[in-house]
């Protein structure tokens, strides 16, 4: 373990952004007192804060990013890490099984999907293997005709996988969807039913339908289930009630598996296909969770086109680099983060027009031309129809394609040449503004 200090000098060194170690710290604490209070097994949330924890002091943070955004960041990427960016529901033929416990939500889920698939174009069959409730196949039956999807069942039939055979010999639907019965809680008459249907249906897709609110149980719960049968997602019911859903994070750590879809309500249309980013925010209790990785997306984007310096600079690239910069805020802070504090505010506000008359220009210019100069500068009517297109003169624009020339020759030795580039950095630290090359 190196010592704070050289690790921040080291970081100072590499051009890193120096990440507080007791900052991080705290951060952490509090980020494990909300993921207990969401209901995530405290087992979980220890390793998941250790890791996080490491991760967070570890790599770099873009400057632009509080430190709070930055461990918010490799939160989310770790929980991406468990429960997934976001589910893609398979749309060919297929077939499904729900398990769960009694009254997780199974059948009503079961006709939720139903409905997700009838929205998608696709024909769709629901299977009462529930052979305990008499009740719970009318449940299913109506539930059927409410979302236009054909109906199985053997009513009487106290062997779950007779009725699963027979719809499967019959059935001719795109999506075949079985619901099974529940327990009060898994035994082992459960796990032999469950594996006798999967046995004859051979499914595709294993669904465990937990309620968002049942807690810590959660984890023991998707562990036994996945035994029986292998678990290829989660169905999260409940959660349009107060649950967290810390609960469904436990599930499918134990069971190595991914959250598909979230119940939002008793309607059959209140589900959702998952997504990280409600999902994360929620059980984070972050309202705009969206908000917040949109903008770390976009500020880590800009680090990437940073990167892209070694690329060969087009306008297209030099287009991207501008709207990265945009991105980072007015100018006045992007030469402040390059540490040059002390531009002259006329010039920054000459910058800052500059800027966004290339932008027009660049906006007016066909994908090629952005691609190929050259195209431009001997052929007059392309001249000026991006002088109309962009509201300047035929002068900026030529002006511009001259500039960008320079600047095209002065990447090109700033690549080549060390010596070259060290003499451009101790003159941007002189406080000469970066964009010097440009205007
Ligand atoms: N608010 C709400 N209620 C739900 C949701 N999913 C199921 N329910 C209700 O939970 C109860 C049990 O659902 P059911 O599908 O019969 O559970 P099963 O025993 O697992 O088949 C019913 O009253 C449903 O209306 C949901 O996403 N939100
Ligand atoms: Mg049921």
């Amino acid at each position: 373990m190196l010592g704070k200090k050289l690790r921040e000098a080291l970081a100072k060194l590499t051009g890193r952004a120096y990440v507080d170690e007791d900052a991080v710290k705290s951060l952490i604490k509090d980020l494990q007192r909300v993921l207990i209070a969401s209901d995530v097994n405290v087992k979980l949330v220890l390793s998941l804060s250790k890791s996080i924890e490491e991760r967070a002091l570890k790599s770099g943070k873009v400057a632009a990013l509080s430190l709070k955004e930055h461990v918010m960041k490799v939160v989310y990427e770790e929980l991406v890490r468990l429960m997934g960016e976001s589910y893609s529901p398979r749309l060919d033929r297929h077939k499904i099984l729900l398990c769960g416990l009694f009254g997780s939500g199974k059948t009503t889920s079961a006709a939720k999907v139903a409905h997700y698939y009838k929205t998608k174009g696709l024909s769709v069959a629901l299977v009462a293997a529930d052979v305990d409730r008499p009740a719970a196949q009318e449940q299913l039956e109506q539930l059927s005709k409410q979302v236009g999807a054909r109906f199985y069942t053997v009513k009487g039939e106290k062997d779950a996988e007779k009725i699963v055979r027979k719809a499967l010999s019959e059935s001719k639907e795109d999506v075949i969807i079985v619901d099974s019965a529940g327990r009060s809680a898994f035994d082992s008459e459960l796990t032999k039913e469950l594996k006798g249907i999967s046995g004859a249906l051979k499914p595709d897709e294993v669904y465990l339908v937990l309620s968002g609110d049942i807690g810590q149980v959660a984890g023991k719960q998707a562990e036994e289930f996945n035994k029986a049968v292998p678990l290829s997602g989660v169905i999260v019911t409940k959660m349009d009630g107060s649950a967290k859903g810390g609960g469904a994070l436990s599930a499918v750590a134990a069971a190595g598996t991914k959250i598909a879809f979230i119940g939002m309500g008793e309607k059959t249309g209140d589900m959702q296909v998952y997504n990280a980013e409600k999902f994360v925010g929620r059980l984070l209790g972050v309202p705009d969770m969206e908000g917040l990785m949109e903008k770390i997306k976009e500020v880590t984007k800009e680090q990437d086109v940073k990167a892209l310096e070694s690329e060969e600079l087009t306008i297209e690239t030099f287009y991207e680099q501008l709207k990265a910069a945009k991105k980072m805020g007015p100018l006045s802070s992007v030469f402040s983060m390059l540490g040059a504090n002390d531009v002259p505010k006329e010039m920054l506000q000459q910058s800052e027009q500059k800027l966004k008359q290339y932008e027009a220009m660049i906006n007016s210019m066909t994908k090629q031309e952005r691609k190929m100069p050259s195209l431009l500068k001997s052929n007059p009517a392309r001249i000026s129809r991006i002088a109309n297109g962009s509201g300047c003169s035929e002068k900026d624009v030529r002006d511009f394609l001259a500039q960008f020339d320079k600047m095209e020759k002065l990447m090109g030795k700033f690549k080549r040449d060390r010596g070259f580039r060290k003499k451009m950095e101790k003159m941007m630290k002189g406080g000469i503004p970066g964009m010097g090359g440009m205007t």
